[in-house]
């Protein structure tokens, strides 16, 4: 593990806490992962408009949208109806490291973003156990991070996020409000097509 930044209460940035040989490992799981349950792209509810992230999940459960039923965690791939693949051991050492959450995360939301895609701020709220908090994990191109409070109007802090870093939204950070801007390309070497993936690891239910 290496440093650890507390930006404010129960948010953490740990830059490169994985090295490069990590972080190669996690991509040939992620690739794994995605071999078994293939990346879609979700659309918001009520419009069905499309993300510009892809995503697919591992883990007892995962996070998924669409127009009709809206933001929910379900068992089962949305396109193929097959089980979410179960989470890398290395994303569980991470949790069990950092989370100080004693049971395992029940799910692992895995984002592409492509270089010109970006995730407006939000809060995670669609888990029933808060105290759990949120880990994420960076690879690939860097990307430009939004943190603000616990309001959407409530004033905001921007920071990059790099490959092999790991940042926590816990305690009474855990509902604060997070986006992504933008992706810087070319930023990275990790992906051969460029790119990022994030990976964030919950714990759903108490
Ligand atoms: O890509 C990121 O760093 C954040 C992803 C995120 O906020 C989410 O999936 O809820
Ligand atoms: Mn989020």
């Amino acid at each position: 593990m290496k440093t650890k930044l507390p930006l404010s209460q129960g948010l953490l940035h740990f830059p490169g806490y994985f090295d490069r040989t990590e972080q190669q490992s996690l991509v040939a799981a992620v690739r794994d992962v995605v071999a078994q349950a293939p990346l879609y792209i979700p659309v918001m509810p009520g419009t069905g408009k499309p993300m510009s992230v892809r995503m697919t999940n591992c883990g007892p459960l995962g996070w998924v949208t669409d127009k009709e039923r809206g933001y929910r965690y379900q068992p089962d791939h949305p396109v193929t109806g097959k089980p979410w693949p179960a989470i890398p051991p290395m994303l569980l050492d991470l949790w069990r490291e950092v989370s100080g959450y004693a049971k395992d995360p029940q799910a692992c939301l895995v984002n592409f973003y492509s270089d010109d895609a970006k995730m407006g701020l939000h809060q995670d709220r669609d888990e029933t156990d808060f105290n759990a908090p949120v880990v994420s994990v960076s690879l690939g191109n860097s990307c430009l991070f939004r943190i603000g409070g616990l309001e959407r109007k409530d004033r905001t802090s921007s920071l990059k996020l790099e490959s092999g870093d790991v940042f926590v939204l816990g305690g009474a950070g855990r509902l604060c409000f997070h986006g992504v801007d933008r992706i810087y390309p070319d930023t990275s070497t990790l992906l051969k097509n460029g790119g990022r993936i994030n990976l964030t690891l919950r714990r759903v239910n108490p």
